[in-house]
């Protein structure tokens, strides 16, 4: 049935019955001698081409691969946009390789055709930190669909992981594989009700007018929380502390110091965003919230082109109820002209998605790990890692 993935070092759905299979590695490391030299083959028309994202006429192709090839929903009404500005965030954090931003291009008119990617990270399971690549942006022209092109990228990256002595992966994907670590649902909060309808991501709710619905998401024209600021530079020490004993909690999370914080967590506009709660009296960071902006090309609309959307993604709260922190994420979103904020139920964000008002989307999320089994999975509530 996975022709492909049952030839990987991945949890399969026949040993989900077998209690002799510990936690942790699936398979040990091979000597670094061992790891094969050479590129896997391509089809004939096709080269390997490492990406360079320095060099904005390679990030501009890229960036118009993934918009015209990237993810839809399931019923291809949108399609994630991932600005280039993005895409550099998200491919270079500290310690990046470029050998794992990975291209095809066509031989002859040297036109990109399809990518996958690596970004190193430190990943903790239960007790263990472990080395992994992160993986995202697997695409294949749709041209180029169902040609068994996709296990040729994933055997790449793979490769090019194995050279720098990294033997695990983390990925999450919208479609089952084998097998997923905890699956997420997505929620959505409205920001701009009438947009969100005309285009179709929203309905009009049973017995509610539109001026119902306005009225319905409307919220306040600034934060309420005092001392509630984005984060700047000089905060960064405080705020991976604070971030690092929250994350504890979790089954899985990163472990991050303040060489990640930075990277993942400093403010760059339409990138990401994060706001701190700085105590009136005390001065002390207490609190955290932050976004990253991901618009979705909204397709065969003759109104609009686009849609706005905000992503929750690291939130502690540890004086202001995350209630009234997220609260106030919303407020500053809404004044940022967001179409949407959108939500995972991972971490502790149950206890605020139904009281302010989001609504369960269509879409799943599955997370994976590759070569790292974590025996009965966990809950979406026990995982502390947010991916872009
Ligand atoms: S998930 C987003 C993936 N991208 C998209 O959905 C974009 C639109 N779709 C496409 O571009 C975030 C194509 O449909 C893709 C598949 C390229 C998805 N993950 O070439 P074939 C990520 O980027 C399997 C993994 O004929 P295609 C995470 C499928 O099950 N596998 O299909 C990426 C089948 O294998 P099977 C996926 O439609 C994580 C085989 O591909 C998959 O032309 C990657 C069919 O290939 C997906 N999203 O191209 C894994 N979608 O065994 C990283 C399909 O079932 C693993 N497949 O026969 C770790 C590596 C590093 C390890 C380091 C130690
Ligand atoms: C790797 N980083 O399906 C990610 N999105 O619910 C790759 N639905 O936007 C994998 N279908 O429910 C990504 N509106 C997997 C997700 C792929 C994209 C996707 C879903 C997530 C989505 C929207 C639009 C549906 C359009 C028709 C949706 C309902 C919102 C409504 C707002 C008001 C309150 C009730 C809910």
């Amino acid at each position: 049935r996975h022709k492909f993935w049952e030839t990987q070092p991945v949890g399969q759905f026949r040993d989900a019955a077998d209690s002799s299979l510990a936690d942790g590695a699936i398979e040990p490391p091979t000597p670094l001698s061992e790891v094969r030299a050479d590129p896997y083959p391509l089809p004939a028309a096709f080269e390997w081409f490492t990406c360079d994202l320095d060099d904005d006429a390679l990030l501009a192709d890229l960036y118009a691969l993934l918009a015209h090839n990237y993810v839809e929903d399931d019923e291809n009404m949108f399609r994630f946009n991932y600005s280039p500005a993005f895409l550099r965030w998200a491919l270079r954090p500290p310690s990046f390789f470029r050998a794992w931003h990975i291209g095809v291009r066509a031989k002859e008119s040297k036109k990109l055709v399809a990518f996958i990617s690596g970004v190193p990270a430190r990943i903790r399971a239960r007790d263990d930190i472990v080395r992994m690549a992160e993986i995202n942006f697997l695409c294949v022209h749709k041209k180029l669909r169902s040609k068994r092109l996709a296990p040729v990228l994933i055997r790449e990256v793979t490769r090019r992981v194995h050279q720098e002595n990294i033997w695990q992966a983390a990925y999450t994907a919208g479609v089952v594989l084998p097998t997923p670590i905890t699956t997420c649902r997505y929620w959505h909060r409205s920001l701009n009700p009438k947009k969100l309808i005309d285009v179709g991501f929203s309905r009009l709710g049973p017995r509610m007018t539109m001026s119902r619905t306005v009225r319905l998401y409307k919220l306040p024209d600034a934060p309420l929380t005092p001392g509630f600021r984005q984060m700047e530079l000089r905060d960064v020490a405080a705020v991976t502390r604070l971030l690092r004993s929250y994350l504890a909690k979790f089954v899985v999370a990163p472990d991050f110091d303040e060489m990640d914080v930075e990277h993942w967590l400093l403010p760059q506009e339409d990138v990401v965003d994060s706001y701190l709660v700085e105590s009136p009296e005390t001065h002390e960071v207490t609190d955290f919230c932050s976004f990253y902006t991901l618009p979705s090309s909204v397709l065969n609309n003759a109104n609009y082109a686009t849609l706005k959307a905000a992503y929750s993604y690291y939130n502690v709260s540890t004086k202001t109820p995350l209630q009234q922190l997220m609260n106030d994420a919303l407020i500053v979103a809404k004044q940022k002209n967001y179409d949407v904020f959108n939500a995972l139920d991972v971490m502790e964000n149950e206890s605020f998605l139904k009281e302010l008002k989001f609504g369960v989307g269509d879409g799943q999320l599955h997370y994976y790990l590759y070569n790292y089994r974590i025996r009965n999975g966990i809950k979406p509530s026990e995982l502390g890692l947010a991916v872009v």
